[in-house]
């Protein structure tokens, strides 16, 4: 709040129960007097706003590294987190993938408050699988997906974020990291059972943070926080070492009445972007992720598919993810 605008609060407070006539009755109450400086309420995650930004990347086509759509989409996120007041830090390197694919890539930073040693780090990974390697139909194995959900909904949550953010100082440092090449894991199809081909952008910034000896409190990662059906169970890993941070996170989205999609029991461990910033950095990480006990894969049964598309993403899964982060920001 404003200093004047905190005055004024204690000026017209003064007013009305200090002076005048005829004020007994509120002399009588015994309601506490509220407290006039309360802290700064948790901006409206705008699910429009974020959906927008969703479908603006699955516009480009397919982000797969090496190619003009990611090229492209990278540089509107950058013109985006600038637009949004972020200092920027972009992490331009080359990474082999598991068939020894040379990729090259960015990952793409924003920070606010860069100088408040007190921060928490949020993320995803804006690239795409090159493969729908979950079609039944082995034909289409081949074929990148649009990752609307997988890629797109947790970037486009978190620029809605860092728009809120540049127009409500949180009065704590945030940074928001938009990994590359998480996607380009091994393929079934290929069998070399190669450790670690997933998220390599994470696992790049890991030994490489963007700033020297990088510190945060905890970090959320939104992985596909887009779908209709999405629900969220709380993921292995991030109980086995963020377990409060999932307690504080499931039981405020219950209390803000997102209670349909964060699902209150524990589900699956997987290997994301969110273990090798807790292995690298020993940042503790929630993955808010789209998991499932009746799919075929753990994941929905959109994943690594065709049928990750912008049909399946509607703006309330997106509310409920975004909404909550808002409130582990603004509300802590
Ligand atoms: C694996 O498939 C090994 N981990 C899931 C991480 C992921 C892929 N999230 C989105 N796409
Ligand atoms: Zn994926």
């Amino acid at each position: 709040m404003h200093p004047m605008t905190i005055l004024s609060v204690i000026l017209a407070f003064c007013l009305l129960s200090c002076g005048g006539k005829g004020n007994k009755e509120e002399a009588k109450s015994t309601t506490p007097a509220q407290p006039v400086i309360s802290s700064t309420a948790t901006p409206e995650f705008n699910a429009d706003s974020a959906y927008h930004f969703v479908a603006r990347q699955v516009d480009f086509g397919p982000r797969v590294p090496n190619t003009t759509a990611h090229k492209a989409c990278g540089d509107y996120l950058i013109a985006e987190l600038t637009r949004f007041g972020a200092q920027l830090y972009v992490q331009e390197t080359t990474l082999t993938a598991y068939n020894g694919d040379r990729l090259e890539s960015r990952n793409i930073i924003g920070a606010y408050n860069p100088e408040n040693p007190k921060r928490i780090l949020l993320f995803a990974h804006w690239d795409t699988r090159p493969y729908a390697d979950q079609e039944t139909d082995a034909t289409k194995h081949h074929t990148p997906i649009d990752g609307a959900d997988d890629g797109a909904s947790g970037v486009g949550a978190l620029l809605e974020i860092a728009r809120q953010i540049n127009q409500n100082d949180p009065g704590i440092g945030i940074d928001i990291i938009f990994f590359d090449a998480e996607d380009y894991g091994e393929p079934a199809f290929a069998r070399t059972a190669k450790p670690d081909t997933w998220c390599l952008g994470s696992q790049f910034w890991a030994k490489n943070p963007h700033v020297k000896n990088y510190r945060a409190e905890y970090g959320i990662l939104l992985d596909m926080v887009g779908h209709k059906e999405a629900t969220f169970y709380k993921e292995g890993y991030s109980m086995q070492y963020a377990a409060p941070m999932v307690e504080k996170i499931w039981n405020k989205a219950r209390e803000m009445g997102y209670g349909r999609f964060f699902i209150q029991a524990t589900g699956g461990s997987y290997v994301d972007d969110h273990i090798y910033v807790k292995q690298g950095r020993n940042i503790p990480c929630v993955d808010i992720i789209y998991t499932s006990t009746e799919s075929r894969n753990g994941f929905g049964d959109h994943w690594h598919t065709l049928n990750d598309t912008m049909d399946n993403i509607e703006p309330a899964t997106l509310k409920a993810a975004g909404q909550t982060v808002l409130e582990m920001i603004y509300n802590r």
